[in-house]
């Protein structure tokens, strides 16, 4: 059946016609659709089948991507037309999920259509959060959360019908299977993604994201990693994260008997990816299940460790989850046996308590086992990778050299630019032809039209009407005003101090200081952030705060407001991002170097021709080598001066704030009347402190060098035409940070899929 008449039967059952229905009935007959038409489509085959473990899977509004890669986006898109509308309009009736915090998440929903176009057997396996993460608030100059519901009678989960028995130390709980199908780019593959439920899920809490988190049964998948600052909260994420890998380990051990093989057979059939530590109880749980199955324990542990890889997304000594083994013990007692069995044999390789998985006050290391028990290991960009080897994991990579390789992030450009940027993706056909899409090395073709001149204009006329469309997206959803011909300098991203969104307001700061002297700019400048902070990481909730004061600040003021424009996106996500990332010139990635693993941010806005102003941190350092010096603003100390520093505990911000009588009189900003006036006295006040008495992550250290770098940059701006050069350098060298790239490399070193 073509789609044209599904869609006129989807219709037909709401009780509606084409001409007749509402863009939210469109919607909704578009999705049903679409996901019939998925449903009758086979998954690809092989030999061996990836299951690709993660808490998170932020993968954002799905019609559009899924037609796109249906190869059915410009034909509805003539069928809207028809009707008067768009796609455009049709899909803001779509409620984003939020199952993911950031990155990671987002990579993972990246992968899942690499592995899909790739024609790769690959299916995700996670947890169908109801209410997400959450949705921010900022209406009261500070954040607030709120549920962010998005589950709807009409949503892209389907009920695969099957159900597994996840024995917690209270007893078992049953977890059902749903799936979102992920369809393959033009090759008719449709591959799943799995999201395991309760029976009984909780409904919403009425304001805020408190809920009973004693009541695992009916609120284990009410929220994405729920508040962890208490024990009732960490207990809750252990629960999350059993359930997940007891009922994905078994789905796997179903599979696999009807496909008709043996247990034994595991790793010859089976890849499992750990992504981050958040899914690790998946080696004990396959560990526990083989043994179950007859299996000897060495064997099973042997079979487990050529089955499973497991990847590092984080660099930070907090994030590596080590656990209480009390915990393990009270929420999962079938596995705590067996990991102190993989313990004591993980200590006949090597007695160094370094590298132990339980610790001497009965901690289980995560990380630990992770590298033990998987054959292989990595980090996502080549310097993270580096100093995982050489620091962070050093004692384990010592012991098992050949587990390591790093394997650069990369990003589905089907979303991130055939998707969001339509313009550019249309420009770019229509010179180089289509061969781009399906391998996007091929936009390196690109640089042979450095001398076309209406090539290179027609960049920069793009961009300009991405800036009115954001700027009339920005106005209609979110309500606020922005000059379309200012420069628009965007950070997007987790709000976290490592990324140092409060250096970027140091330097909105001394530019309003400088209007205030007189010293206007070329040019009006627009600085966007977007970020969510987490709901019990205070001093991130406080530098949201800053903005917010900061934004209201310059924009009473009419001196500064003609120039100078701060605006604090609410509720940041991935729809938000597909609107902002086009319409970027400059695209800030000032994380301190050595702590930001990767980024993938960089590479949306790299390829959607903003210039990159960054320090050399994560695949930043890609960036640079492939764009070359004069297409990339870079600044700040080198990672190893910065792992320097920490080694030596000599960093002492309130030195350099004494020093440096300018910076000081930016920070005072912070605690004047006038920001008071406009902002929460707490909030300011604990950044200002934080600033002077400790700065953990040497914001000052890098401000000056970072605003003399900012203003190099928009001084640059001017020169359109050699602007115009360094944004085709960086679509052209975009290519390498496809996400199709990185899942061959996975594939070709890790899982042996194809
Ligand atoms: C850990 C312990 C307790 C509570 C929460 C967590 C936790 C939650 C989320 C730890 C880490 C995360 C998410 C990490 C993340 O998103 N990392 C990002 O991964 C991207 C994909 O590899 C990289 O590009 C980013 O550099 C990295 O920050």
């Amino acid at each position: 059946m073509d789609f044209e008449s599904r869609l006129g039967d989807a219709l037909a059952d709401m009780g509606t016609s084409l001409e007749a229905a509402s863009k939210q009935q469109l919607f909704c007959a578009l999705l049903r659709a679409t996901r019939d038409l998925e449903l009758e489509m086979a998954p690809a085959a092989g030999d061996r089948k990836l299951y690709y473990f993660s808490a998170e899977f932020l993968v954002g509004r799905l019609l559009r991507a899924n037609l796109i890669n249906l190869g059915l986006a410009d034909e509805v898109e003539a069928l809207l037309a028809r009707r008067g509308t768009s796609l455009a309009e049709v899909e803001d009736c779509e409620p984003e999920p939020s199952l993911g915090n950031g990155g990671l998440g987002r990579l993972a929903a990246c992968f899942l259509d690499s592995i899909a176009s790739l024609g790769l057997p690959g299916d995700g396996v996670g947890l169908n959060y109801h209410y997400g993460l959450f949705r921010q608030d900022l209406s009261e100059g500070v954040q607030r959360e709120e549920p962010n519901p998005w589950i709807a009678p009409d949503s892209w989960l389907v009920d695969a019908q099957r159900s597994f028995s996840v024995p917690f130390g209270f007893g078992d709980l049953e977890a059902r299977m749903y799936d979102i199908e992920v369809p393959g780019y033009g090759n008719g593959t449709v591959n799943r993604l799995h999201l395991f439920d309760v029976a009984d899920p909780a409904p919403a809490p009425e304001h805020g994201i408190a809920f009973d988190k004693g009541d695992v049964r009916s609120c284990l998948t009410s929220f994405l990693y729920p508040d962890d600052s208490d024990e009732a909260g960490r207990l809750l994420r252990v629960y999350q994260q059993y359930f997940m890998v007891s009922a994905g380990a078994q789905l796997i051990l179903a599979e696999l008997e009807e496909r008709g093989f043996a247990p034994e057979e595991l790793d010859r059939h089976v890849a499992v990816h750990i992504n981050d530590t958040h899914p690790s109880m998946v080696i004990p749980e396959l560990v526990r299940l083989l043994v179950e199955r007859g299996v000897a324990f060495e064997d099973a542990a042997g079979i487990v460790e050529r089955t499973c890889a497991y990847a590092n997304h984080t660099i930070l000594a907090e994030a590596l989850e080590t656990w209480p083994m009390w915990y393990i013990e009270r929420v999962a007692p079938g596995i705590a046996p067996v990991i102190r069995q993989l313990d004591a044999l993980a200590r006949t390789r090597c007695a160094d308590d370094a590298v132990a998985i339980v610790d001497a006050a009965d901690v289980v290391h995560m990380a630990n086992m992770d590298v033990h028990f998987s054959h292989a290991v990595n980090g996502v960009a080549a310097l993270h990778t580096q100093i995982l080897v050489t620091s962070e994991l050093r004692p384990l990579a010592e012991l098992y050299p050949e587990k390591f390789s790093n394997k650069t992030n990369g990003i589905t450009f089907r979303r991130w630019l055939m998707g969001c940027n339509q313009p550019l993706a249309d420009h770019i056909t229509a010179a180089i032809g289509d061969g781009w899409k399906r391998d996007a090395s091929r936009l390196e073709e690109l640089l042979a039209l450095r001398g076309d001149d209406s090539f290179v204009r027609g960049l920069l006329d793009i961009k300009q009407r991405n800036k009115f469309s954001l700027t009339a997206w920005l106005r209609a959803e979110k309500n606020v005003e922005v000059d379309p011909h200012s420069v628009f300098d965007v950070q997007v991203k987790r709000m976290h101090q490592y990324k140092r969104q409060q250096m970027n307001a140091l330097y909105a700061i001394w530019k309003y200081l400088q209007i205030k002297r007189g010293n206007v700019p070329n040019r009006p400048l627009t600085m966007v952030f977007g970020a969510k902070a987490a709901p019990a990481y205070e001093l991130a909730k406080d530098t949201i705060a800053l903005l917010l004061a900061l934004s209201r600040l310059f924009g009473d003021d009419p001196e500064v407001a003609p120039w100078l424009r701060l605006v604090f996106v609410e509720n940041y996500n991935v729809t938000a991002a597909e609107h902002l990332i086009p319409a970027a010139d400059v695209s800030e990635q000032i994380s301190l170097a050595s702590k930001e693993a990767s980024g993938t941010s960089n590479m949306k806005f790299m390829a959607n021709g903003a210039v990159t102003l960054g320090t050399l941190d994560g695949a930043n350092v890609e960036i640079a080598d492939l764009v070359g010096r004069e297409n990339i603003y870079l600044f700040g100390r080198s990672s190893e001066d910065v792992i320097g520093l920490y080694e030596r505990g000599d960093y002492r911000p309130w030195d350099v704030w004494q020093a440096d009588g300018e910076l000081s009189e930016v920070l005072d900003l912070i605690v004047s009347p006038e920001l008071l006036a406009r902002g929460d006295a707490g909030c300011l006040t604990r950044v200002y402190r934080d600033f002077i008495a400790k700065d953990w992550f040497m914001a000052l250290l890098d401000a000056r060098d970072y605003v003399v770098t900012k203003e190099r940059c928009l001084a640059d701006y001017e020169d359109r035409g050699a602007w115009a050069q360094k944004m085709l350098a960086n679509v052209a060298r975009s290519g390498f940070f496809s996400s199709d790239r990185t899942i061959r490399e996975y594939d070709r070193d890790i899982w042996h899929l194809a």
